[in-house]
Formats: C-alpha cells, structure tokens, sequence
C-alpha cells in the first residue's frame, strides 16, 4: 500500500489537475452557507470560526492514521460519498503528513470527553481534521461533515464548484450509548437490497443499533438449518399480512447484512418472538404444539392468540437449536427473544418459559433483551427491557431497574415510527397514538416511566412495525421526519432539546433526501427547504 501511496502523492503533485473533469455546464445551484451546529443530531458543542472556511478542491486529499486499517476504510466511504457530486479524485492515503490540503481522520488526540463513539471536528482554512478514539467515532464525525456540507453533496452527478465546510470546532459525542431502529420482516417480508438502504439512512443520523424482528405469527423469515421448513414453509408462498409473501433471510443474506451494517458502525440485533407470536411456526411443525395439531397459517393482523407449548421437552430442544444457530452468526452482544402480548400463556407457564429460556441466550454468549414483559419473569440483571409502553409508570419494570436491570426506551405514543401522522396518513396504525414531529421529538428518554431514570437508560429505538408496509418507499415514509427525531433524542444533551431549532434543523435536511430519493412525509410542522 506504501507504495501506491508515494506514487499517488507524486501524481498530484505533478499532474493532477489535469485529469480533473471539465467544470458542469449548468452554473452552481445557490444554498445558504451552512453552519457548524446546522446538523442532527445536534452536537454536543460547537465553536464557529468565521475565518476559517475550508474549501475542498480538486487538490483535496483524504488522509488516515497510518497502520489503521479501519480508519482507511472510513476514509474510503468518506470518499466514496463525496466523488459523485464533486467530481474530485479525493485519494485516500494513510501517511502521516501531506503538502496538500486534507480531510485527515485521525485514531487519538481528540478532547477527552468524546470517549468511544464521539469525535472531535477542526475546520480551519487549512483543512478538516476529525479526531476519535475508535472508527466508529471517527464514522460519526464524517457523518457531521457530510451534513456541513451543501446539501448538493448527496447528488449522484458533478453539481457545483465550491465545497465550503465551515470554519471553527465540534465536540461531540452521544447522551446514550444504544440508539436503535427496529425493522419488522415478519408481517412484511423486507429483502437485503432494502435493509441495507435502511442502513444507510439510519448510519447519517448516528443510529448504531438495528434490531430485526424476523419471526411472527405471519412469517419466519430467519433460515434455521436444524428446522429447515421454518423458512421454506413458515417463510414459503403465503406468508405475511393479507398472504403477499414469500420471502427469508438465508444464513448468506443475513450475515451479508450484518457485514453491511458493521461497516456503518451499526450493530445488528436478531429477535425471535416468543413464546407468543408463534404461529408461524407451529403452523410449520406440528410438535411445537400441546395437541400435536398444527394450527392453520395466518395472515390477518391479530396478536396474543398463540403460545408455544411450555411443559413439552421438545420446544426447548426448537428454542436452543435456534439460539444456537443464530447466535453463531450474530457477532454483536444481544440476543433478543421477544416475550411480549403472550396473552395465550398463563403467567406462571411464561416466567417458567423465560427460566428456561433466558439461561440459554447465556449459554451462547448472549446477553438476553425483551420486551418489558420479560421483567415479570425476574431475568438476571445484565438483561435488558424494552419499554414499549404507553403509560409513564410499570411497576415490574421500576423493580427490575431497582435491581440493576437496563431499559430501552421505546414508548409506543412516541417512538413508534408505523403509528400514522394524524388521521390522513395513507399507512400505518394508530392503536398507540397519532404521531406528528413534535410528539416524536417531545419526550425525555430518563424521564418517561417513574423509577427509570438516566442512569437505567442504556437508550432509545425507533421500532417499525410492518403490518401495512410493503416497499422501501412505504418504509421512508414513516420512519422520514421521525426516525431522526429518535436519534437527536438518544444522541443530543437533554439541554440542547429545543423543538424550534430542531424543526428549523429538520426543514434544512429536506433537499438531502430530494437527492437521495427517501419518500418523506412532509410534515406541516417543518419548515421544509
Ligand atoms: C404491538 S409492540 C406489537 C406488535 C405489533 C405492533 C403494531 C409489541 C411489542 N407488539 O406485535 O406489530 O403493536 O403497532
């Protein structure tokens, strides 16, 4: 790699400007001059300069830590982002020092404060320094970068002549540490094409978790080697909401979309649901049910009707061959094994279900989430809740944080993203709420429920569920305005939270997702660009 270094710097140095594409015939769109603190989600601090304008030019290099192999691969995407509408060459080189100007992303050296997930960003008339502790903190600054710039940097073709980063110092870094999105396969199947361009929305706004539900009573959408006809049958012909599918993830796609997502910073989260939610399977499998009847496929859009047999040794030979096998492909720390509406089990068949289950998710090496529920059941500490709740007090929920238990915050009148807008909203249900912008937006994650408070906030996510949602569009449309409304709430300082000034913020991203082509809701409360 050296080598292909020294000989891109003497071909810079040389001839570069040569090779340049001619300039675009169109003159350059006019976009006000952005500035510093114009992103979302907010940053924790920010100091403009005014005199320190960096303009990226044809000249522009992008340089990274040498020996990082992660860093280069962050200024490789970085790079790859910003070629389109440039048109620069913008190599990526991992030197210590360059004569030109530089985009330089750096492992050390930034303010103490930013720790593992947040970075430090220079801008002076010189360059553009991002510093971190970690890749993903350096992925975090380039995504604040890439907002600083004009929104025409998201073009797929050469737009304009000048690339103004404005001038002065971000320090930032997250309120929270988790900032989820969750993703409904089950009732609608989604493919990987549509995952993965999921990811990259989600990556801009520093979400760094998504959680797949990939079993329902419509759909198993997760291949299960040891029980193969969970996909073929469960995931066949049929399957899903109103009978569109097929459609599951082979162990090929979902490690591919695992991959994907790690090289976003973004972790994935698998959720088998049980013991409710069920019926898909036992649809499947006659033995994973107490009459030995299998019940006939579903795909009406009710809940709490199904429950896997709690006193038959065969469901947990099903539920351990399937944490098994998925723990094997899933690199990040949780597991989650859904534990909610199991209104067809009795509560003393649940917490027995969950002892059994709950030590099992250990045994693999998982740390065990759910959905509240599952605090009934007493699980060891290190399992993490999530809130799913309307209300603002849950007494099992407050014993378990008194116990030491972590909570996600994901209460279903705020952080809903398949709830409609108001009554007008083409998709989506509003069993929980209307959800306009500001509901989404106006809420504190450590103040919600009575006896959960900050320091029992591991943090938030966005769930969205896909009983009327089909296509990637259908997808942008709810989770555009609102998903980024959940990430500044995971992200930014409860005393940055101001509406005005997130609508304002909001308004301005609008143009972006022109360019990208996300189908967002126009909302009437965001001054739209
Ligand atoms: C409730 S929220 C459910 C899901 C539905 C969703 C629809 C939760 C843990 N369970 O089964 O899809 O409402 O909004």
């Amino acid at each position: 790699m050296r080598r292909t270094v020294t000989r891109l710097l003497a071909m810079t140095a040389l001839g570069l400007p040569l090779i340049l594409p001619a300039a675009p015939a169109t003159a350059a769109p006019t976009a006000p001059a952005r500035h510093l603190a114009d992103v979302i989600p907010a940053p924790v601090e920010t100091r403009p300069d005014a005199h320190g304008t960096f303009q990226i030019s044809p000249l522009t290099v992008i340089r990274t830590t040498p020996g990082s192999a992660t860093a280069w691969q962050v200024g490789r995407q970085l790079a790859e982002t910003l070629r389109p509408a440039t048109g620069y060459p913008l190599p990526v080189l991992p030197v210590r020092s360059t004569p030109l100007p530089e985009i330089a992303l750096l492992i050390g050296g930034a303010d103490a404060r930013v720790g593992q997930q947040g970075y430090q960003l220079d801008v002076t008339r010189r360059g553009v320094t991002i510093r971190a502790n970690t890749p993903a903190g350096l992925f975090a600054g380039t995504q604040t970068l890439r907002q600083l710039l004009p929104a025409d940097i998201e073009s797929a073709r050469r737009q304009r002549t000048t690339w103004a980063v404005p001038g002065g110092r971000i320090v930032d870094y997250p309120r929270f540490a988790y900032r989820g999105a969750m993703l409904d396969l089950a009732r609608h199947f989604h493919t990987v094409d549509e995952i993965t361009a999921y990811v990259d929305l989600l990556s801009q706004y520093k979400i760094n978790y998504l959680h797949l539900h990939l079993t329902d009573d419509q759909g198993w959408r997760i291949q299960i080697d040891s029980w193969p006809r969970l996909t073929t049958v469960g995931g066949g012909p049929g399957t899903g909401v109103d009978g569109v599918g097929p459609g599951y993830l082979t162990k090929a796609d979902y490690k591919a979309v695992v991959a994907y997502a790690a090289a976003r910073h973004i972790t994935i989260i698998p959720e088998i649901d049980m013991p409710g939610h069920t019926n898909a399977a036992q649809s499947t499998y006659p033995e994973l049910n107490c009459d030995g009847v299998a019940p006939p496929p579903r795909t009406d859009m009710a809940v709490g009707y199904s429950s896997l047999c709690i006193n038959d040794e065969r469901t947990y030979r099903f539920v351990e061959d399937v944490i098994r096998e998925l723990a094997a492909i899933t690199p990040g720390p949780f597991l989650h094994i859904g534990g909610d509406e199991a209104h067809a089990t009795t509560d003393e068949d649940y917490r027995t279900f969950m002892q059994r289950v709950l030590p099992l998710v250990a045994k693999y090496g998982k740390r065990a989430y759910g959905w509240n529920e599952i605090m009934q059941a007493d699980p060891p500490t290190d399992a993490v809740a999530q809130f799913w709740g309307t209300g603002t007090t849950n007494t099992d929920l407050a014993e378990a944080v008194a116990r030491g238990n972590k909570v996600i915050m994901s209460p279903a009148n705020k952080a809903y993203l398949d709830m409609k807008y108001d009554r007008n909203t083409r998709l989506g249900l509003s069993w929980a709420a209307y959800i306009e912008v500001s509901d989404a937006y106006g809420w504190d994650p450590a103040t919600r429920v009575s006896g959960v408070g900050e320091n029992a906030v591991l943090g938030v996510e966005a769930p969205l569920w896909s009983e009327t949602l089909r296509t990637l569009d259908d997808i942008e449309h709810m989770a555009f305005p609102r998903l980024p409304a959940i990430a500044e709430l995971g992200w930014s300082t409860a005393a940055s939270h101001d509406w005005e000034s997130f609508r304002t913020r909001l308004g301005e991203q609008a143009p972006r997702w022109r360019l990208q082509q996300v189908d967002f809701y126009p909302s009437p409360q965001v001054p739209w660009r």
